[in-house]
């Protein structure tokens, strides 16, 4: 970390360097120098990223469009050039490196304190969106190819049970089976998608709330973080990871299910503010947004069953079971969002 800090142009020396949030891909960590100064240090994950370079070609040319267009420091991520005058290191061992300034008196959640808080997240990620709409999308490479194919995830996953290399298979029959029946509707999104029926915009594509900052004393939306995902996708995702994962009752993680629900206060919460603040949906878009909540989170448990199976190359876990606890919590919120379809779909039209 220290021999990766030198190539960066910061303010001061470095005094301390030191792991930071819960992201589950990069190595993340808070650097403070002699001059008070704070920075994110990040390790970029070569197991989830392909194309770093490619990866971090987009979040020069997204950053530098936001902040053409506001004139608020604290409102887009900002480099830090290295001294070398890039904007990522990659050292000896093939490592990517890179820096980011630190967004001052602001907070990160992992779950929203109050309906307000989770608001602000979704103007915060309609903004996003509608903001990189003159964007040239077609200059932007795909970070992760088929990041939201559905249908593709259901492809890796059957390879990942075959192969079933950590002989864990026998645990998981329930929840592959859940899976699986649920494929055609899982799908379906991604068929419009190729068909043309939903247009493909500048989306974010993780939009959970711990990629958010809001503002630490007005509590307002400040600025969307984590842009490694940021590509032509559907509104739908957007929609939907934020829904799965801020609109639950209970953490990602939970173990005891009969804490996880779908809060559909909160999810009104969330349509209220994201289609607004996007601005200039089709019909057809908004009409797909509960569609876009339960394929994100089906493809979320499959994700983290799928990594859970391979041996927990992907995610970062905490202990052997992570993946599959996170996994079941996100089959336990596509149940309950299964019980609540109809009211799912009302919130939405008389938005
Ligand atoms: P990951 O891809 O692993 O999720 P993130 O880019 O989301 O990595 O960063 C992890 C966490 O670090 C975030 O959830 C947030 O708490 C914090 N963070 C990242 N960038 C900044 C920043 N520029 N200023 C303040 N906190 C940040
Ligand atoms: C990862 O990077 P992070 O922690 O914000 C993942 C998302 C998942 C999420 C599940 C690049 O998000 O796709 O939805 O974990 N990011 C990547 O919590 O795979
Ligand atoms: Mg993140």
């Amino acid at each position: 970390m220290e021999q990766a800090l030198e190539h960066f142009q910061l303010n001061g020396k470095p005094l301390s360097c030191v792991p930071y949030g819960e992201g589950h891909i990069n190595l993340t960590f808070l650097v403070e120098t002699d001059q008070g100064i704070h920075y994110i240090l990040q390790r970029l994950s070569r197991a989830a990223f392909q194309n770093i370079p490619g990866l971090m070609g987009n979040i020069i040319a997204v950053t530098e469009f936001l902040n053409q267009k506001s004139t608020d420091a604290r409102s887009c991520l900002h480099l830090v050039p290295t001294t070398e005058g890039a904007f990522f290191h990659r050292d000896e061992a093939g490592e990517y490196w890179r820096v980011y300034d630190f967004i001052e008196d602001s907070i990160c959640l992992q779950a929203a304190e109050s309906p307000e808080d989770f608001y602000q997240s979704a103007l915060a990620f309609g903004r996003f969106q509608r903001d990189l709409r003159d964007f040239p999308a077609d200059t932007l490479c795909e970070t992760i190819p088929d990041f939201h194919n559905t249908p593709d995830r259901y492809r890796k996953f059957r390879c990942a049970i075959e192969a079933d290399r950590e002989n864990r298979l026998r645990f998981v029959k329930p929840e592959v089976a859940f899976l699986l029946e649920r494929e055609e509707e899982a799908g379906r999104l991604q068929k419009m998608r190729e068909s043309g029926e939903l247009p493909l915009r500048v989306t974010h594509n993780d939009t959970k709330l711990n990629n958010v900052m809001l503002d630490a004393v007005t509590r307002e939306a400040l600025c969307v973080i984590d842009l490694d995902t940021t590509m032509p996708g559907l509104v739908a995702y957007d929609f939907g990871d934020a829904v799965r994962f801020g609109a639950s009752t209970a953490r990602e993680d939970e173990k005891d299910l009969s804490r996880v629900e779908l809060s559909l206060a909160l999810y009104e919460t969330y349509v209220r503010g994201f289609i607004p603040a996007c601005g200039g949906l089709t019909e057809k878009e908004v009409e797909t947004l509960p569609l876009g909540a339960k394929t994100m989170t089906l493809e979320n448990g499959m994700r983290f069953l799928t990594d859970y199976l391979e041996g927990d190359h992907y995610y970062h876990t905490a202990y052997p079971e992570h993946n599959l606890d996170r996994c079941r919590t996100q089959l336990k919120l596509v149940s309950d969002m299964e019980q609540k379809w109809s009211q799912m779909e009302e919130i939405v039209k008389k938005r």
